[in-house]
């Protein structure tokens, strides 16, 4: 069947289960993704990338970029006024930081399990953390850690629209079962 390269973000279903699949397909959600300073200075960023990629998120938008204080500082408000919090907005803004939104059912809570706990020294072997870093404040990765906080974070870091992609990956029928994959976006009628 042909499928648009257009997926809609779609609500989970409520309704009772008819099969193995409605009850247990997450929500197609975005969330950001940071690669810190020491990633890239530790030139990290293919093989953390890779770990996303093999996973199966699509990566729908990607920069690389040198962001301003105010930005970061905003991005971290809600750890104003803790001890770490002059240090972090340092280190965030203390070279290239890279960027990207990534796509795919549950890709909130999934993309932070692939990233590890927040002190990479006790994050999981397996987790990006737990296999590339040592440290609690250079640990390698951002990601959001709820609907809210991604749809804020996108807006932050790609207030323009035309940098996120909507694209099908060549693989995607495989990565999903046919019951699991995105739906494709509804086309508008003229004058509806
Ligand atoms: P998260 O990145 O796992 O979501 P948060 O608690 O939101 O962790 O903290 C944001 C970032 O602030 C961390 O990723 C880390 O870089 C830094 N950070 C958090 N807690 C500490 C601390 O106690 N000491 C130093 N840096 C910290
Ligand atoms: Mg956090």
């Amino acid at each position: 069947m042909f499928r648009s390269s257009a997926p809609r973000i779609v609500p989970n279903s409520t309704g009772p289960a008819s099969g193995p699949y409605p009850q247990e397909t997450p929500t197609l959600e975005r969330t950001l993704v940071l690669l810190k300073p020491d990633a890239v200075q530790r030139g990290l960023i293919g093989r953390i990338l890779s770990r996303f990629e093999s996973k199966g998120l699509k990566i729908v938008a990607l920069k690389l970029q040198t962001f301003p204080v105010p930005l970061i500082k905003t991005h971290y408000a809600e750890h104003k006024g803790k001890p770490f919090y002059n240090d972090l907005v340092g280190f965030m803004t203390s070279g290239p930081v890279g960027a990207l939104i990534l796509e795919g059912n549950g890709a909130i809570e999934i993309t932070r399990r692939l990233m590890g706990a927040t002190s990479s020294a006790k994050a999981d072997p397996g987790t990006i953390r737990g296999d590339f870093g040592m440290s609690f404040s250079n640990n390698l990765v951002h990601g959001s850690d709820s609907a809210v906080s991604a749809k804020r974070e996108i807006a932050l870091f790609f207030p323009n629209k035309s940098e996120i992609n909507r694209w099908t990956p060549a693989n995607e029928t495989w990565i999903y079962s046919s019951e699991e994959l995105p739906a494709p976006k509804a086309t508008k009628k003229k004058g509806k």
